[in-house]
């Protein structure tokens, strides 16, 4: 269903998204590490999942849900993740194709689109590959998509325009941390401009619970930066102090030894010389 014209732009906005699986070898029957209640049949778990790559922007901010349709003989084949992580984690023994519908967020107007993806159990690829995957035991099997957005609402326009969209890598979800010293706005990024609102490209002069970065930290970073180089320099020239030293017992290594070296060369090129003749 298209957006309501009043609404389009002359704009088009994409985004990229991963689909793939993961899977991983069961320990077999009667092994202790073998989970409960798994089917005697099933020799691998998995994992299928959609995600952002790496670094951008939150798929959350376009996507509403993400449903899955796995193998009909499994309880509830159609898998439903309202929220992230989107993703679905089962046991079994063979690969099959599965549906994927991704649905937009309401403010998109955008219907829900389809994808698939084969759900890839078993070693793949070259050499290289089968054998980084017995190494590590997972078979991953992923894609790179693109959602495009022709003509977007305004407000999914405003959306995939905000700011916020990457506000989700310094809230730590992901091993990302926030930084103690800086004061962060709502959206979790850190506050830009003085307290007051006002933006400047000028540093304000100290810092403050409400001021991430000032002149004052910017000398200080300073003073520490020339400390650590001042140290550098002087582990620098304790090192070529040692080089020196070195060198000059070589050399007198070399004198001592070098008048019995020289008549040794010299016995050498005369006995090839005769020879040679
Ligand atoms: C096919 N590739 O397309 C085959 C089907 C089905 C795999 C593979 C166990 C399912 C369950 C399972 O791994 N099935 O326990 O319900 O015909």
């Amino acid at each position: 269903m298209p957006a309501p014209a009043a609404n389009k732009r002359n704009k088009r906005v994409s985004r990229n998204i991963i689909i793939g699986s993961e899977a991983w070898a069961l320990p077999p029957v009667g092994h202790p590490d073998r989970p409960k209640g798994v089917p005697d049949d099933h020799t691998k778990r998995w994992t299928v999942y959609v995600r952002q790559p790496d670094g951008d922007p939150s798929l959350t901010t376009w996507l509403n849900k993400v449903q899955f349709k796995i193998f009909n003989t499994y309880e509830n084949p159609l898998r439903t993740c309202d929220n992230p992580p989107f993703q679905v984690t089962e046991t079994g023994w063979g690969g099959f194709t599965i549906d994927i519908r991704l649905h937009f967020q309401p403010i998109s107007g955008e219907k829900a689109q389809y994808r698939q993806h084969f759900l890839q159990l078993e070693k793949y690829g070259d050499e290289k590959l089968q054998a980084e995957q017995e190494r590590t035991g997972c078979v991953r099997s992923e894609y790179l998509e693109v959602v495009q957005f022709n003509e977007p609402t305004e407000a999914l326009y405003e959306a995939l325009t905000a700011d916020d969209q990457w506000s989700y890598l310094a809230l730590g979800a992901k091993g990302g941390k926030k930084t103690s010293s800086m004061s962060t706005g709502p959206n979790g990024r850190p506050k830009r401009g003085f307290p007051n609102g006002e933006r400047s490209a000028q540093l304000p002069e100290k810092g403050g619970d409400d001021i991430p970065f000032s002149q004052e930290q910017e000398a200080e970073l300073m003073n520490q930066l020339k400390a650590k180089m001042q140290m550098v320099e002087k582990a620098l020239e304790e090192e070529n102090k040692k080089r020196e030293d070195t060198e000059s017992k070589l050399k007198s290594l070399r004198a001592e030894l070098g008048h019995e070296a020289a008549q040794q060369a010299a016995q050498q090129a005369s006995g090839d010389r005769s020879r040679r003749r």
